[in-house]
């Protein structure tokens, strides 16, 4: 899993937990009531609160209840709200100093030569990061591994099945997993049937997508910590071959 993912993955486990709790208190809660206050056949039934049938019934005000019942999700809520802030610095944490400003601490300043990331999931942290650049063009993706070691970027191509019956040589990226990298993505066009529109590639598996804007240069941080491969996907339609603009990662040891 990938630098956010790692937080995400963490996120992710905790809403499923309190949902699963939430679910439980509300459908045990349900069925006791359904059940336990159910008539038995024949029985002939008080009616202290003298419902009619066609008649709105009164209204039985608990300002106790109704608080409870209010502040205690709400306190759950702005718990969850809290929680699912903690990614957001390790997404846009900037590039740059890191000697000189504490807030570029996270991944600390690029690489020089033969200098690993030694990337820390638990805290998000890392040495230094690698840069590389992804281009989107209509209908591909190219890698552009920049001045990296083959050991740690390295590029080619593969057959991709995209249906049952039919494979096609997409492009393969090669990344070193627990090192951390940032991405530098914009759009190009190869000519008048093929301009510059937006792409947003999207790490399945990693979990992180960004968009790749023509004119402009976005950047990502892409951290694989899991060994194996996986696709990269485009998620903003980009016309005609959009589904298969496809891309493989391998990560390796
Ligand atoms: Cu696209």
């Amino acid at each position: 899993m990938g630098v956010s993912s790692v937080l995400f993955w963490d996120l992710w486990g905790q809403f499923v937990w309190w949902s699963v709790l939430v679910a439980v208190i509300v459908f045990v809660w349900l069925m006791h009531h359904s059940l336990f206050y159910r008539s038995k056949e024949g029985e002939e039934l008080p009616n202290p609160d003298e419902i009619e049938v066609g008649v709105f019934p009164k209204d039985y005000h608990n300002f106790t209840l109704e608080v409870t019942w209010t502040v205690i999700p709400l306190i759950l809520i702005l718990y969850l709200t809290y929680v699912a802030w903690a990614p957001l610095n390790a997404v846009w944490a900037p590039a740059g100093d890191a000697d000189v400003d504490d807030n570029l601490k996270i991944y600390g300043n690029e690489c020089t030569v033969g200098q690993s990331s030694f990337f820390d999931s638990e805290n998000t942290t890392a040495n230094c990061y690698h840069k590389f650049d992804i281009i989107g063009y209509q209908w591909y993706w190219e890698f552009d591994c920049l001045e990296l070691d083959p050991m740690l970027c390295a590029t080619g191509f593969t057959n991709i099945a995209i249906n049952e019956s039919t494979e096609q040589l997409k492009p393969v990226l090669t990344l070193k997993s627990d090192e951390v990298y940032l991405v530098s993505m914009t759009s190009k066009s190869l000519g008048p049937d093929s301009p510059a529109v937006t792409h947003a590639p999207w790490f399945i598996d990693i979990g992180t997508k960004e968009d790749v804007v023509p004119n402009v240069i976005t950047t990502l941080w892409l951290t694989p910590t899991t060994l194996g491969s996986t696709l990269i996907l485009c998620t903003e339609y980009c016309g005609q071959d959009h589904a298969y603009m496809i891309a493989q990662i391998d990560v390796i040891a």
